[in-house]
């Protein structure tokens, strides 16, 4: 099966901006199952931050979101159970093609997120890199593979400035970024872009890169999807153990992704890879 490759206009994209733009990946079927499946999710239980309870970054479980309107805030991680369309992303090929040229054959998915952005005057957004504090002190070379990147679908249409936009210092994946600051660099800074794009698009990211949410004042609620994909020797972020309940519904790729190498681990796992890893992920060993 031959996968899809960056095209060389996207190469030289990933490698100087970091980030790529992927136009029209969802139709509107699709970005309005998704968006009613996140709908859903909001009154189900399952992982939200805590704030002021847990320390940032942390997820605790909660019975249901806090904020039931349709259009509040919600952050809800791990969200494979709640719907098979959000299990069947996890290797869409339109993107996941991408993925595994751009990180190689040896890798885990390690994050499913909904976050729903309201319009407010509250929140300023922020800019942040991936992946904790060891993480964000890590910057590989261009020509390195990524330790860990996303891929953020986004549900709604972002076509004006502070309107919910995922925003990046371009390059900035490369560079030490002058983190200490005060006050911040924020999405409001010289230096950051604020990424339009209609429902429906993806974009590419590495964990290294300076991004993260503008203000939102547009008046309506911003709906993305967020699916972490990380080197093979790398955790997840979702789960401690092997997620064995959602398994048995998944391809041998998904289950792959997910860490399941088909034996029990022994030492050495995760670091040198099963034999039929690139197969696997390929889609050849179908
Ligand atoms: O767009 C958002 O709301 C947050 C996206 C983001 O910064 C991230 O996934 O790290």
């Amino acid at each position: 099966m031959n996968m899809r490759t960056l095209t060389a206009d996207q190469q030289a994209r990933w490698a100087i901006d970091g980030y790529l733009h992927l136009e029209g990946v969802f139709d509107h079927q699709e970005v309005a199952h998704l968006s009613k499946a996140i709908d859903y999710v909001r009154t189900q239980p399952g992982w939200e931050p805590m704030s002021g309870m847990l320390p940032r970054g942390h997820y605790g479980w909660v019975e249901k979101c806090v904020d039931q309107d349709l259009s509040g805030f919600m952050d809800r991680r791990d969200i494979l159970p709640y719907d098979q369309a959000f299990v069947d992303l996890m290797d869409r090929p339109e993107v996941f093609d991408l993925i595994v040229d751009i990180m190689g054959p040896n890798i885990l998915f390690s994050m499913s997120q909904a976050i729903v952005r309201p319009s407010t005057q509250e929140f300023p957004g922020y800019t942040h890199t991936d992946g904790g504090e060891a993480l964000r002190e890590i910057r590989v070379t261009e020509t390195s593979r990524p330790l860990a990147m996303k891929a953020l679908y986004l549900l709604s249409d972002v076509t004006e400035e502070d309107a919910g936009a995922f925003t990046v210092y371009p390059g900035s994946h490369f560079r030490p970024f002058p983190k200490d600051r005060n006050p911040p660099l924020d999405p409001r800074s010289p230096g950051c872009v604020q990424l339009m794009g209609k429902a429906g698009d993806c974009f590419l990211f590495p964990h290294a890169i300076w991004h993260g949410p503008a203000p939102n004042y547009s008046g309506k609620a911003r709906k993305t999807l967020l699916y972490n994909y990380c080197q093979l020797f790398i955790r997840a972020y979702d789960f401690g153990a092997l997620p064995t309940n959602l398994l048995e519904n998944m391809s041998p790729r998904q289950r792959r992704l997910m860490g399941d190498l088909g034996h029990n681990w022994r030492p050495g796992d995760y670091f040198y890879v099963p034999e039929d890893q690139e197969e696997i992920i390929t889609g050849r060993a179908a």
